[in-house]
């Protein structure tokens, strides 16, 4: 049976970030994918590579999710990426509380280069209050879970623990807060926590170097497992697994950032 996974999220043109990522994660891990956009995101390279976003009207967003529901008749897991703007939260937890889909892993993205700075704030509120508590997994990256956790800085693996606690307090099920290399214990950290198993899963780094749709593959993978019907954990693991191969396998270009390819990976 070929299991079905729902990218609800943005377009980013060059295929490094975004729904055409999490597209490629799914079929990688041999999971049919669909996509509901959000927003259209193309790289500035006249502007310091600043993101040109535009928002896609919230009811062709619903239109979507409601086309890609109805053909395949079940979702098995959603991943829910860029949102962008407060409407757009608002018309994705409606839909999320509509369809009531088995698996929701959340990659809390807060903002994007090239987004007014006041916009973030707002963005913030509403995912957490919205859209984080219908979600069973959320993702947020270093930035994302001090801001979602209320804490002023992260510099060590018992802070990053503490605060994802603390984003599981707020009523999700599993956090897996990512800090990559941010802490430098030279390997690619990230903690899980499910309200019982508190683990700190860490992959041999392959650099430092940020490298532009390791976070979406991550989320993108974790989905693309639990639709199979791996249990959290166990997905987070193979999906940590993966992005080091799309890191390793990554692609260079005209920019001053690598973008990740799935490609060279086999479960
Ligand atoms: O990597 C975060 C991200 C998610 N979604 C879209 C993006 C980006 C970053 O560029 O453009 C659409």
């Amino acid at each position: 049976m070929t299991h079905i996974a729902l990218a609800i999220a943005g377009s980013e043109a060059s295929g490094g970030a975004g729904a055409q990522t999490d597209i490629k994660t799914f079929h990688e891990l041999g999971v049919f994918g669909c996509t509901a956009l959000t927003c259209i995101v193309s790289f500035d390279p006249n502007n310091d590579w600043g993101h040109r976003f535009v928002p896609v009207d919230p009811q062709v967003i619903a239109d979507q999710i409601e086309a890609a529901v109805a053909v395949h008749g079940k979702i098995d897991a959603v991943k829910i990426g860029m949102l962008g703007t407060p409407t757009t939260i608002d018309v994705v937890a409606d839909a999320l509380k509509r369809y009531n889909f088995p698996q929701v892993v959340v990659d809390p993205v807060l903002i994007c280069k090239g987004q007014e700075p006041g916009a973030a704030l707002d963005v913030d509120n509403a995912l957490r209050e919205k859209v984080l508590p219908l979600g069973t997994v959320a993702t947020p990256n270093l930035f994302e879970t001090q801001i979602l956790a209320g804490v002023d800085e992260i510099t060590s693996v018992d802070q990053l623990k503490d605060a994802a606690k603390k984003i599981h307090d707020q009523g999700v099920g599993v956090v897996v807060a990512k800090a990559g290399t941010l802490l430098n214990t030279g390997t690619a950290l990230d903690v899980y926590y499910d309200g019982s198993t508190l683990e700190v899963l860490e992959v041999e780094a392959v650099g430092t170097e940020r490298v532009s749709g390791a976070g979406c593959t991550l989320a993108a993978a974790i989905t693309a497992g639990l639709a199979k019907g791996l249990r959290p954990l166990d997905a987070t693991v193979q999906a940590k697994e993966l992005v080091r191969h799309a890191i390793i396998g990554r692609m260079h270009g005209g920019a001053p950032f690598d973008c990740v390819y799935q490609g060279g990976f086999t479960v």
